[in-house]
């Protein structure tokens, strides 16, 4: 385990000659989660390389610039480019830490596809070096890091792979440790959250929990990487399960001729009950994707975990159901869509109840339709051909007579009763309730 860094590659310009020290670290994918943690740790004086297989993210990093919207994180980037901590390269060099952060999509019949982990994991065998802890952060079905060790092992006979459960490591470390930041708050939440560390061993635990405790103030918690990987597995779950029955609630609502938003307020009164908030859909690359890994894990048992996820989807069409029966009671009338990102404040439009709705109206309607959505300069490919504009709020505003909120954006909440005076509202979010 602590054997010392002999590398034959590394960081800089004489990398090929230089051992790789113990503050270096290479961050593999430089996505939502990848680049800001990047960033968060040359800020707390690691020397980072970002890696990945985008030449445009490549370049864009190394510029000091980010290829993705989120709060504070173009400072950050641009600081620790400026400072040479973090440089962005299309290889995998020697480092002393790896960290696995590439997208896990759901594959056919909403399979995990751990195709970019095993890619991973493959790019950085050749360099690894005994001593090394490859840490896995990327939302992974159970058994993803044994799969890691598995494939580095195929690669590397040379070095003793941990074994799972056993009480020390072998040459390298290998350990899983479930990013869990908000969108919209990941630099903020990355340093604040709390961390579950899950090693192959408990030597393996120890030796990412080491890097975790260099930026995390929350706490480092420790266990086995199989438990790791299911805890953020649950704790997605949970949140899903939870909106279905706030989204469920809003059918049966519909359906019995009651307001929802009234009966979650006052049923929330009651000092053990706590309802989350109905939308038209749930949406984003996590909540909306990784419960169908539980699922699959465990096909017969996750009952109450697949439903919600079945009645999340269903309340998009239940939605768009609700949208184009009151659009037909108003055939001529121009109608304005306000948001299309999966959730306020964000340009984030992945997997977006908001968007998927939008563009099957405007396929229909399109020429009909005001789409308004402060977070993008143009629509996307979907809206192509359909006649649909972007507008901005007050320009939809002044020719709608059909108004529906699909995202709660802060900049929809300045809507008072007298701009939508005499106009037909559908809020699929609450948001003129609250
Ligand atoms: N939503 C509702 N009603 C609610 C709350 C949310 O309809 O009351 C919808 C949102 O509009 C959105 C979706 O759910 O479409 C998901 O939004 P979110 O804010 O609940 O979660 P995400 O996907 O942005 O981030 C989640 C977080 N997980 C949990 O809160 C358990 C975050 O901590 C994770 O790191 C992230 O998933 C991830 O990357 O896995």
């Amino acid at each position: 385990m602590n054997a010392p860094f002999d590398a034959t590659t590394a960081f800089g310009p004489d990398a090929a000659t230089q051992p790789a020290p113990d503050h270096q670290i290479a961050v593999i994918g430089l996505g939502y989660i990848g680049l800001p943690t990047a960033a968060v740790l040359a800020s707390y004086g690691w020397d980072v390389c970002g890696v990945d297989v985008s030449q445009h993210v490549v370049e864009t990093v190394n510029a000091g610039g980010v290829h993705i919207e989120e709060r504070d994180l173009d400072r950050l980037v641009g600081e620790a480019i400026s400072s040479e901590r973090l440089v962005a390269s299309t290889n995998v060099p020697a480092a002393h830490y790896y960290m696995i952060a590439v997208p896990t999509p759901l594959g056919a019949d909403n399979a995990p596809d751990i195709s970019y982990v095993e890619a991973a994991a493959r790019s950085i065998a050749p360099n690894v070096l005994p001593g090394a802890c490859i840490i896995v952060e990327s939302t992974s079905p159970v058994g993803t890091t044994e799969r890691v060790a598995e494939i580095i092992a195929g690669m590397r006979p040379d070095l003793i792979m941990p074994q799972f459960g056993a009480e020390t490591g072998g040459d390298i470390a290998i350990a899983y440790c479930p990013e869990r930041v908000l969108p919209g708050k990941i630099v903020q939440e990355l340093v604040n959250n709390d961390r579950v560390v899950g090693g192959m061993t408990p030597d393996c635990a120890e030796s990412a929990a080491a890097l975790y405790r260099s930026f995390v103030k929350g706490d480092c918690l420790l266990t086995n990487s199989r438990v790791a990987e299911t805890v953020k597995l649950v704790e997605n779950s949970f949140r899903d399960v939870n909106i279905a029955f706030a989204n469920e609630l809003s059918m049966i609502a519909d359906e019995i001729g009651v307001d929802v938003w009234d009966v979650i307020r006052l049923a929330n009164r009651h000092p053990r009950v706590n309802i989350l908030q109905p939308g038209p859909g749930v949406g984003g690359h996590c909540i909306a994707v990784d419960p169908w890994f539980l699922v699959a894990g465990a096909p017969k048992s996750a009952r109450l975990v697949r439903t919600a996820r079945e009645v999340n989807d269903h309340k998009a069409v239940h939605t768009e159901n609700r949208i184009r029966a009151l659009i037909s009671a108003a055939p001529d009338a121009k109608v304005a869509l306000l948001g299309l990102a999966f959730k306020p404040d964000i340009d984030d439009f992945r997997e977006s109840p908001a968007l998927e709705i939008a563009e099957s109206l405007c396929a229909d309607l399109g020429d009909r339709v005001l789409v308004v959505e402060p977070f993008t300069e143009e629509l996307s490919a979907g809206f192509s051909g359909t006649g649909a504009v972007l507008a901005g709020l007050d320009d939809a505003l002044a020719v709608a007579e059909i108004v529906v909120v699909l995202v709660d954006h802060t900049a929809f909440k300045q809507l008072t009763p007298a701009d939508l005076a005499g106009k037909l509202v559908f809020d699929t979010r609450g948001m003129l309730k609250k």
